[in-house]
């Protein structure tokens, strides 16, 4: 390291941080244009025209927001357990959080993806990252359920992920930290990374009628930083693009030592061709270990198995698979516009945004003009990959989405803007104030070949005064900008849940129609289902008990249980026999430590309790389903180890000892 250069940086970077709140634009409330009011009120009882699936940062879930109007429709449950639905915590659902380290209940998601049909979204799935022990998420959006979760070996740091192919071909995954691979020996010096770290690229296949998703090949790369990506689109389909950092390779105070270079590059990957190598057999199958988790449908239970190989590429040994494109200042958002010619990079700590060409890509490599080779990849040179430079657009570009009209929208995190620019002449066009430190953007379909663009909507970093204080721990904060006009114009705050990233803006029309209103009791496969009352049941296997409970408005079967002991591994399989839409029941009984549960109409959720002590333990719908709520509750008796007390169970009449007769007194 050069030590010299070790104040300067740290002085920039003080600088940039001091800027971040010194630059934030005075006078925040009249930056509302009049007619904000008109723009965003949705009134009661319609509905919005957009669905926004948002990322949720640290919180490891994702929300739903309705646009124009920012309401919260719903969290969905992925990468951490919700209390609310018992995710994570229900039998069904706890196998849906393994991993090759053993259960895990949270995570970090930062990018949201749809499904592409022909580079348009076709309403299908969304995909989220597990940014930080590996995964890829899929979340149906008829049941609006995390259906599969896919862990990623050999990797660390799953930043630049899930981005999508034009036909769903593939969602990626590239690593943010370089790490030894899986099954090499990982006990090393950390100051031995230039020899010992790599990188690798995930290429998931995801299969076009059932969702499912497998790890294709992987790619093996040098030991950078990964930041972001997407996918070619049209000429370029066939294409990926990464941003990298750290190509010096550093491992400590990556704030000084990985800003070494004036630039780091964007790694274009010819995908076609590295399909070209797996079927030559060129690929390397590697033992490893992994958990590829799936959400059955049918018997509404989730599986975990740990799968053991992988076939990995080498792009470093084997020629057309990768090509460095240079790009300045520790580059960020790499973005490709609709109609698949340009690629957008942006630098983090730079005053420009590089557009870059695909056909002088393709010229350049076509033509053998490289500029010498960054650990055997060829690198291409600045001027004949480069389109333009957007000068002076601001401080700190991040992300760039597009409207599809021949614009792009940039947002930047320095001088807490969006800049709307013109990609043919690269002209600025228009700026709005974020408030404050914008990161992601969106546009509907704004990284497809067909953005609808009607809005734009900043994902910031920081909240400060834009709501009521909520003492030192503040909601994000979304804002929505109105686009359709030449300028943009700012029309609505709304808080978010975690910290938003990413997120992607569906057509409300093109998903409404499809979602899941309950589910066919008929059809419902859990194991451990029961379906109409009289089937409601208690059995005991050794020292399990199993409990068959059925709910219907407003009591449970069986609602007495007795003859079940301390020590007793406890089942309550719940079953919701309503089949109508809205009509969930909950169940919580007092002093289990494992969950509570809610239960769709026609659904089964288990929940396991050990009882630790002798007593009569309420249990009760959690959920206000019926004017007799309230009265939809039981009790189970819990009996010393080795007591004779029998099994019975019951409800009214078939109660143990009867009906009640203290409520009939003439
Ligand atoms: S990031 S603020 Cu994790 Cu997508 Cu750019
Ligand atoms: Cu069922 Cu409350």
């Amino acid at each position: 390291m050069k030590l010299s250069n070790v104040p300067a940086a740290l002085a920039l970077a003080a600088a940039l941080i001091l800027c971040a709140y010194s630059c934030k634009p005075k006078n925040t409330a009249n930056a509302v244009s009049a007619d904000a009011a008109q723009k965003t009120y949705v009134p009661p009882g319609k509905y919005d025209e957009f669905y926004d699936f948002v990322s949720g940062g640290f919180s490891g879930q994702m929300s739903v927001y309705g646009l124009p109007s920012g309401r919260l429709l719903r969290v969905i449950p992925v990468f951490s357990v919700d209390p609310q639905a018992g995710y994570g915590y229900s039998e069904e659902t706890k196998p849906m959080l393994n991993t090759s380290h053993g259960f895990i209940p949270w995570d970090d998601l930062h990018h949201i993806e749809a499904s592409q049909t022909n580079g348009e979204i076709d309403g299908r799935w969304v995909f989220g990252n597990g940014n930080n022990t590996p995964r890829i998420a899929r979340i149906d959006l008829s049941t609006y359920n995390t259906a599969e979760i896919l862990e990623l070996p050999n990797s660390a740091g799953n930043h630049s992920s899930p981005f999508t192919t034009e036909n769903t071909e593939y969602i990626v995954a590239g690593t943010r930290f370089s790490v030894p691979p899986d099954n090499a020996d990982g006990d090393v010096p950390i100051d031995s990374y230039k020899k010992n770290f790599l990188g690798t690229i995930s290429f998931v296949s995801v299969d076009k009628n059932s969702g499912n998703m497998k790890i294709a090949f992987q790619l093996k790369i040098p030991g950078i930083n990964l930041d972001l990506s997407h996918a070619g689109k049209g000429p370029s389909h066939g294409w990926f693009f990464f941003s990298c950092y750290n190509t010096e390779q550093a491992h400590t105070l990556l704030e000084v030592n990985a800003s070494q270079r004036d630039k780091d590059f964007i790694m274009a990957i010819n995908w076609k061709k590295a399909e070209e190598y797996l079927q030559q057999g060129k690929g390397v199958k590697q033992q490893v270990k992994y958990a590829h988790n799936v959400y059955d449908e049918k018997t509404q239970t989730a599986s975990s198995t740990i799968e053991t190989e992988v076939t990995v590429l080498d792009v470093m040994s084997l020629p057309g698979i990768a090509y460095m494109m240079p790009c300045p200042k520790s580059p960020h958002g790499c973005d490709v516009d609709p109609t698949g010619e340009y690629i957008v990079g942006s630098g983090k700590l730079a005053a420009l945004i590089p557009v870059f060409s695909f056909n002088k890509m393709m010229d350049a490599i076509n033509n053998k003009k490289f500029d010498g080779t960054y650990e055997n990849i060829p690198v291409l040179k600045y001027e004949d990959v480069l389109y333009g430079e957007v000068k002076k657009p601001g401080l700190g570009p991040l992300h760039t989405e597009f409207d599809g009209k021949g614009n792009a929208y940039t947002s930047f995190f320095i001088s807490s803007e969006i800049v709307k620019w013109n990609i043919k002449d690269l002209k600025v066009l228009d700026r709005a104030p974020t408030y404050y430190s914008i990161g992601h953007l969106s546009i509907p379909g704004g990284d497809t070949k067909k953005p609808n663009a009607k809005y734009v909507i900043a994902y910031n970093k920081i909240t400060k005064d834009r709501y009521l204080p909520t003492g030192p721990e503040l909601a994000q904060s979304a804002q929505l900008y109105d686009i359709s006009g030449d300028k943009m114009q700012l029309i609505l705050d709304f808080p978010t849940i975690g910290e938003p990233h990413y997120a992607q803006a569906i057509e409300a029309s093109l998903i409404k129609d499809k979602s899941k209103k309950f589910y066919d009791i008929m059809q419902n496969e859990n194991t451990y289902a029961t379906k109409g009352e009289p089937n409601a049941k208690v059995v005991r296997e050794g020292n399990k008990v199993h409990i068959y409970m059925t709910a219907i408005r407003s009591h449970l079967a069986p609602d007495n249980i007795e003859g079940v002991q301390v020590g007793d591994e406890v089942y309550f399989h719940f079953t919701n026999q309503e089949q109508d839409w809205d009509i969930p029941h909950g169940f919580a009984i007092k002093a289990a430590n494992t969950a509570e549960l809610l239960v769709m109409p026609g659904e089964t959720r288990t929940l396991k309790w050990i009882p630790e002590k002798v007593g009569i333990y309420p249990f009760y719908c959690t959920d206000f389903c019926s004017a007799l709520h309230q009265e939809m509750s039981g009790y189970i008796r819990i009996s010393p180890k080795g007591s004779k007390v029998p099994l019975a169970f019951g409800t009214g009449d078939k109660a143990p000892g009867g009906k009640d007769t203290t409520t009939i007194s003439k």
